[in-house]
């Protein structure tokens, strides 16, 4: 049995927590034999087309933490993105965020799974389709303070759950910022939403993601959470699952023989947090010219408007905009 605790002083855990801001804390934990009893409800998250009324999407997310936004994607465009993505995932292994049953980051991010990381940069279908998409910037921006597209890009990773995987540790995904700004509590503004877009057919034996719907309401965030509170969030290949930073969920465990499940997350922070991936660092100036302009700004190479003002006040150079500055 691992001792998280033990670990989480061993390791200087919370150094590498305040790094990123969903993995887990120790208080958030779930025991050993939460993790061993699985079984769904018949309880669903709504559907609902991508395209619909932003209130609607807010509304669902309000109530159950979560929604499925079906067909963001064609199966045409599905299959060129993973067709971007595949050599980046043939380049790696299972468990590519480290080794070792002691080591607790790589335990949360999966033995057998594979996490490529940096995929807005891979593929243009997702950035022109998805990340370019004026609806889910207004998705964005009806539950995440800040104008449509002036959001951080917390990440941009696919998620590759391979058969054997057990389920990942449930929960919230703005954990830490909650933890460090003391709004461990439900209430109070959302800061970072994450979504996960099917990139296969996503089946509960695959791995579906497993969430708490109304956990982001829960009156303490400390109760521990058993998975056979969890749904699965079934998805066609193309539909979104968009969720709160303070709902549980958890990536499923993949018990067929030999169907690998494979999700893109996309999330999204307001925009004066920092995300887990360094943009300006990662991509060049001369490529990030040929991005959108939307995307641009989720990857921090525009100056961000707050309160909708024009030009964005935040992130300047020497006073002046910073997309101005870069001549984009
Ligand atoms: O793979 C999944 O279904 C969820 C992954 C997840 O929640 C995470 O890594 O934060
Ligand atoms: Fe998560």
């Amino acid at each position: 049995m691992i001792d998280y605790y033990r670990f989480s002083l061993a390791q200087d855990w919370i150094g590498a927590q305040h790094q990123a801001s969903r993995y887990v804390s120790r208080e958030s934990m779930m025991s050993e034999a939460a993790l061993a009893s699985t079984h769904s409800t018949d309880a669903a998250l709504q559907r609902i087309p991508f395209g619909a009324p932003a209130e609607q999407v807010a509304a669902a997310i309000a109530s159950d933490g979560a929604v499925i936004l079906t067909g963001v994607l064609t199966r045409e465009q599905v299959a060129e993105v993973n067709k971007d993505l595949d050599p980046h995932f043939d380049a790696i292994g299972q468990g590519n965020f480290g080794q070792g049953e002691e080591n607790f980051l790589a335990d949360f991010m999966g033995h057998r799974t594979k996490r490529v990381v940096h995929c807005v940069r891979y593929s243009k279908t997702l950035r022109d389709v998805m990340l370019a998409s004026p609806v889910l910037a207004e998705y964005v921006s009806a539950l995440v303070p800040g104008a449509p597209g002036n959001h951080s890009l917390g990440s941009s990773q696919a998620i590759e759950i391979h058969p054997g995987e057990k389920a990942q540790t449930l929960h919230r995904d703005a954990n830490t910022m909650l933890e460090l700004l003391q709004r461990f509590e439900r209430g109070g503004p959302e800061m970072l939403i994450n979504s996960l877009l099917g990139l296969t057919d996503v089946t509960e034996e695959m791995g579906a993601t497993r969430v708490i719907p109304g956990s982001h309401l829960w009156d303490d965030y400390r109760r521990e959470a058993t998975q056979a509170e969890t749904i699965p969030a079934l998805l066609n290949a193309g539909d979104l699952l968009l969720f709160s930073g303070r709902v549980l969920h958890g990536g499923g465990a993949n018990v067929t023989k030999d169907r690998p499940r494979r999700v893109l997350s996309t999330a999204f922070a307001i925009s004066f947090f920092m995300g887990e991936e360094a943009w300006p660092f990662v991509i060049p100036v001369e490529e990030v010219r040929t991005y959108p302009k939307q995307v641009q700004g989720y990857l921090g190479f525009r100056s961000v408007s707050f309160a909708g003002e024009e030009p964005g006040f935040l992130w300047r150079v020497e006073a002046q905009p910073l997309e101005e500055h870069l001549a984009l």
